[in-house]
């Protein structure tokens, strides 16, 4: 059986296990809100993306040090290879930490100090998305990419994500300018938000792939395009079930999606707050779909399709 070995929506700060929350605030001398670990777990309960969100966000305040950052990748990384990853992209939403004074050298040198060695470390490649904050104003993207720029740290591409709230055309002069340096580009659409969103985001904004996009299943124009053109969509079940985009995993979407060949692949988001990694996504889907050799091998196959690397690492991951 092939399993998919390839990563691509996965969000730094949602892989904050409680534990390592409660490590850092000692480490930080801060005081959380919460009467301990299984507290805060419990509160793993989400009506929605805003009530994860603010959950999320508030977490965050454990991040303050360079040290931080990289503990946090460290800990991704460690879970991912025991969930068979062998190539990740992963965002990290800069404007949360620079918002809240942390400085983004800080951030960027925590994280992509140890993504640097990630290959040698945990046998996985990896690139780094900076992903701008929706529900920000268009201003302070453009801002926050013109910083990432000026300090020179290795970045694969931008994306765009938080509440889908508002139009994304403003975004469009930042994701032009992450365009011109090269920087691939990505963004969360048809989550919460409708079909029209996906298409926005491909027209105005360029995006080479569409996180989420599972909306897009109701506009079924827009799905015989994103066929014919191979776009990719990074798809999150434990995410979409835990924030109450499905009703329940059990009449997931997933095979009908194969079946009309959309490029699909399977992601965990957030895995510390959406009840599992990678391969536990993987293995629900599995277990509750019946999904066959064939449906996993193509679930692979996308995976090194849709990923940002090179054609001699892609053979290595084919
Ligand atoms: C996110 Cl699940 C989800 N959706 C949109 N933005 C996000 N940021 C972190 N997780
Ligand atoms: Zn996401």
């Amino acid at each position: 059986m092939t399993m998919p070995t390839v990563e691509l929506h996965l969000h730094l700060e949602g892989t904050l296990e409680p534990e390592l929350i409660y490590a850092l605030a000692e480490r930080n001398g801060i005081d959380l809100p919460y009467d301990g670990i299984e507290d805060l777990r419990s509160r793993y309960s989400f009506t929605g993306l805003q009530s994860f969100l603010d959950l999320y966000y508030a977490n965050m305040v454990v991040l303050r040090t360079e040290e931080d950052f990289a503990d946090l990748t460290r800990a991704y990384l460690d879970r991912a290879r025991r969930a068979g990853v062998r190539h990740a992209e992963v965002f990290l939403d800069i404007q949360a930490h620079t918002a809240r004074g942390v400085p983004a050298a800080v951030a960027l040198g925590g994280v992509t100090g140890v993504l640097a060695t990630s290959e040698a470390d945990h046998g996985i490649t990896s690139g780094l998305i900076i992903t701008f904050l929706r529900h920000l104003p268009a201003e302070d993207a453009r801002t926050a990419l013109e910083e990432v720029l000026a300090l020179g740290f290795p970045v694969l591409g931008v994306g765009l994500c938080s509440s889908e709230v508002g139009p994304a055309a403003p975004f469009k002069d930042t994701f032009d300018l992450a365009h011109a340096r090269g920087l691939h580009r990505v963004a969360h659409a048809g989550e919460e938000g409708p079909a029209a969103n996906v298409r926005e985001v491909l027209d105005v904004l360029g995006v080479e792939r569409v996180d989420h996009g599972i909306r897009a299943l109701e506009d079924d124009a827009l799905v015989d395009r994103l066929v014919a053109e191979r776009v990719p969509l990074t798809l999150c079940p434990l995410s979409n079930l835990r924030l109450q985009v499905v009703d329940s995993l059990a009449d997931y979407p997933l095979v009908g999606m194969l079946e009309r060949g959309l490029v699909v692949t399977v992601n965990s988001d957030d895995p510390a707050y959406f009840g599992g990694y990678v391969d536990d996504n993987v293995r629900e889907l599995t277990r509750l779909l019946g999904l066959t050799p064939d449906q996993l091998a193509t679930l692979a196959r996308n995976g090194v399709e849709a990923a940002f690397v090179d054609d001699a690492r892609r053979a290595e991951l084919t």
